[in-house]
């Protein structure tokens, strides 16, 4: 049985990551190939507990370190219960958010060093980077407006500048890895789905 592939999907709050997950998954079961969705933080019932945890309003401020630690204990078992079984099953994971996102908002975001996330990347999933990365790339200015009406969590309650950190920190990464696709995401939807289905179809034909 071949190894599944490991597809995640990047961007900052109100990119289109969930909105565009399951057309993902879609287009990848109309090839004719097994597939699932998860997210991060979370994607077990353990991990989904450590995600009300770091989404949680409290007075009590959150060390970064903290908060990575806490992001890679989630991943440590998402990882082990659905991430890599599913893989070794030959089916392709579909994954909101992976490390991509710990290097854009705890060390764009928080200011963690970025040896330090390289070092627990080593450490949990030395041997399991995604494939295929599509990054939603959106304007701070453009995204914001898209969450207006919902509740905001401990995250999207930060200020304009932490946003602008993170998105430098994805554009960044987006130019010096190959695996990552940046895909324009502040146009109409059925543009940017056109697009994700264009490199999805790169990615399952030639790579
Ligand atoms: N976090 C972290 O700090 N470090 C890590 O390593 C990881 C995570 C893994 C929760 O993640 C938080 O965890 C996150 C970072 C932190 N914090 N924040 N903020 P999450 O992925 O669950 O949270 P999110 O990014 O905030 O989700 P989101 O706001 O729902 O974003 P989205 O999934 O990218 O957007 P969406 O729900 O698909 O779309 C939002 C709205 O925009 C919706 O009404 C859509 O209909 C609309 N939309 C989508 N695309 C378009 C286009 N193209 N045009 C117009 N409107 C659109």
């Amino acid at each position: 049985m071949p190894r599944g592939r490991f597809i995640t999907i990047e961007g900052g709050e109100g990119a289109g990551k969930s909105t565009n997950a399951d057309f993902v998954l879609q287009l990848i079961k109309d090839r004719g190939l097994d597939g699932v969705a998860t997210r991060e933080p979370g994607g077990t019932p353990l991990a989904e507990e450590v995600r009300s945890m770091l989404l949680a309003e409290r007075d009590e401020t959150v060390d970064p370190l903290t908060e990575t630690l806490l992001i890679f204990a989630a991943r440590a078992q998402h990882l082990a219960k659905v991430i890599e079984p599913n893989l070794q099953a030959g089916r392709w994971v579909v994954c909101e958010r992976f490390t991509d996102s710990t290097f854009a908002y705890q060390a764009g975001g928080r200011g963690v060093e970025r040896r330090v996330i390289e070092r627990l990347a080593e450490l949990v999933h030395r041997h399991c980077w995604p494939d295929l990365t599509l990054y939603l790339d959106v304007p701070v200015e453009v995204a914001l407006p898209r969450l207006a009406g919902r509740g905001l969590d401990r995250f999207e309650r930060e200020h304009k500048a932490f946003f602008e950190r993170v998105r430098a920190v994805y554009v960044e990464r987006a130019d010096a890895v190959d695996r990552i696709v940046s895909i324009d995401a502040s146009r109409e939807l059925d543009t940017v789905k056109r697009d994700i289905g264009a490199a999805l179809s790169r990615f399952i034909e030639t790579g």
